[in-house]
């Protein structure tokens, strides 16, 4: 059997080929003809470039149908997709490209100059370019190929797709997802949410990561049902659009945005089923008020780019607020003391997992992925929590030190790096706090030489030059020195308490 997704999602795409598999905000219509013949022709066209085994095609492109569609191609003609957050600058895509060596990049238009600058000095041999608005060269010389395609043979462990994450420490890591981790979390997730005939999805998420590219978008196509796609989470339009919609998915910060909306009420999601969140922690107060206000109550879930789905509230049963649910089925989660040891009900400890949608491990870095495994076999999440009575889990915190801003991961010590690089600057520590709109909001607290003069604006403007805009920091704070434990480790609990309320 061809374990390719693509093949997976074919088999389920609906009778009637003629109907709607992506409406556009524009209100463009892609039947699931058009989806799979545009899939071909961009198969085709990848595959005419004699690309090796395994070749990654690395993809920082706006959202738009024709990216999604580059995604599925990239698949069915058994080549790994690689993602890449649009935010992300120039030294941020150089590292990315040159440590994934992907033989083909596609970026928008407006960025050929200084990306194809950067993919030709890594050694890709072929850079095109997709706008959002059906331009670039990818469009233009896939129109010259066949729309027909048949799709690549895949084995169950074959790579599908390369998602940088920093894991627990250190540089980006890339997480190795195979066609067999992909597709069992999706048919999991199918049956658990309980995907129905006639679902419609609102999809508002970018496309560059695991919640908008996999767990959304993959509902829908495994379901043979029609997404209206957003460019962007804007509060205005998905209120515009929630009325054909039966499934929306988000992350805490498209909740508390809607929820500032009065308009957004019982009436307006009468014909909505289901509305899950995750990716990062769920307020309480989130959770109660939506409820009250809608009649209707989020299904929050837990992932990991390296673990796709692994924790979810049920679609029938108590969804419980404050907890990521119960793990799913055929996966396996556990919370570990630090001997090693299972914790009892209620004990905190390290989360561990198992299961077919646990990655590959990491691109190139071997000993890093063996570091990140228990000798049985389960993946260290870095996330702590506990399991209650009835068997739901909550996460109560991370080992790991990262911020989640918006839903977007942000990783300290990369922010640090670009800080201390500064002239006048002695040292740095980068932390999270309490942010109403973005869950958490990063906040850099600096010790500079003395009789410097760096200001606050300096170095948010330097970073912006270096770094995507959603790890730069919101505030910086200067102090004389840095708070030390006795091993001369940054306390940065104490940071936190300090200027958690600025
Ligand atoms: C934008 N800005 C942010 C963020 N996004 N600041 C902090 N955190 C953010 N997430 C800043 C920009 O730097 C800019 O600042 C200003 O906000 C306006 O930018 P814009 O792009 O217009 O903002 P926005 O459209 O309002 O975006 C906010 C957003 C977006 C809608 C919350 O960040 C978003 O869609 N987040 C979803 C992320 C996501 O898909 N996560 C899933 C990861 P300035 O003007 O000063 O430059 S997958 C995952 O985590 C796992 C596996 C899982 O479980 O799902
Ligand atoms: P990523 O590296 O982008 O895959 O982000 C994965 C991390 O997001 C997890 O390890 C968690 O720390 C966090 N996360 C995802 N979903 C949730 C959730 N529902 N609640 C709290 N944290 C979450």
């Amino acid at each position: 059997m061809n374990a390719n997704l693509y093949a997976l999602f074919e088999s389920r795409f609906p009778e009637d080929r003629t109907a709607c598999c992506i409406e556009t905000h524009e209100g463009l219509y892609y039947s699931w003809n058009d989806v799979d013949r545009a899939s071909a022709k961009m198969a085709n066209l990848l595959k005419g470039l004699n690309l090796e085994k395994g070749a990654r095609v690395a993809v920082q492109v706006e959202k738009s149908p024709e990216a999604l569609i580059l995604y599925l191609a990239t698949i069915r003609a058994g080549y790994v997709y690689l993602p890449l957050n649009v935010a992300y600058r120039a030294a941020e895509m150089a590292y990315f490209i040159d440590n994934a060596q992907p033989e083909v990049v596609v970026c928008s238009p407006q960025n050929f100059g200084w990306i194809s600058q950067i993919a030709f000095a890594s050694g890709t041999k072929h850079v095109f370019t997709l706008g959002d608005d059906r331009t670039g060269s990818l469009l233009t010389r896939a129109a010259l190929q066949s729309n027909s395609f048949d799709t690549a043979v895949s084995a169950p462990d074959d790579l599908a797709a390369i998602l940088y994450t920093s894991g627990t420490t250190g540089r980006s890591k890339g997480a190795m997802l195979s066609h067999e981790n992909l597709s069992s979390n999706a048919l999991v997730l199918q049956e658990y949410w309980r995907w129905q005939p006639g679902d419609v999805l609102l999809h508002a998420l970018p496309l560059f990561h695991v919640h908008g590219l996999f767990v959304a978008s993959h509902g829908a196509l495994l379901n043979g049902s029609k997404m209206i796609f957003l460019p962007r989470f804007d509060t205005a339009e998905v209120l515009r659009c929630l009325p054909r919609a039966s499934v929306f998915m988000g992350v805490p910060t498209y909740y508390v945005r809607l929820l500032a909306e009065p308009s957004f009420d019982k009436e307006l999601c009468a014909g909505m089923r289901l509305f899950v969140s995750g990716s990062a922690p769920l307020l309480m107060d989130t959770f109660d008020q939506f409820r009250e206000r809608t009649g209707r109550t989020i299904l929050e879930r837990y992932g990991m780019s390296e673990t796709t789905m692994l924790v979810s509230n049920p679609y029938e049963g108590d969804r419980i607020g404050g907890t990521v649910g119960l793990p799913l089925p055929g996966v396996s989660v556990r919370v570990v003391k630090g001997d090693g040891t299972t914790c009892g009900v209620d004990e905190v400890g390290d989360i561990q997992v198992k299961g077919p949608n646990v990655f590959r491990g990491y691109w190139r870095m071997a000993e890093k992925t063996a570091e990140e495994f228990t000798q049985d076999g389960y993946f260290k999440t870095g996330d702590v929590g506990k399991f209650d009575a009835r068997g739901y889990l909550s996460i109560i915190g991370r080992s790991k030190d990262l911020i989640i801003s918006g839903g977007y991961n942000v990783y300290p010590k990369e922010v640090e790096s670009f800080i201390d690089e500064m002239d006048g600057v002695v040292e740095s520590a980068v932390i999270g706090v309490p942010h109403p709109d973005f869950g958490e909001a990063v906040t850099a607290v600096v010790v500079t030489k003395t009789d410097n003069a760096l200001t606050e604006q300096e170095i948010i403007d330097e970073l912006r030059s270096k770094i995507a805009n959603f790890k730069v920091p919101k505030r910086v704070f200067f102090v004389h020195d840095l708070p030390r434990n006795t091993m001369g480790k940054v306390q940065k609990n104490m940071l936190r308490d300090q200027f958690k309320s600025s």
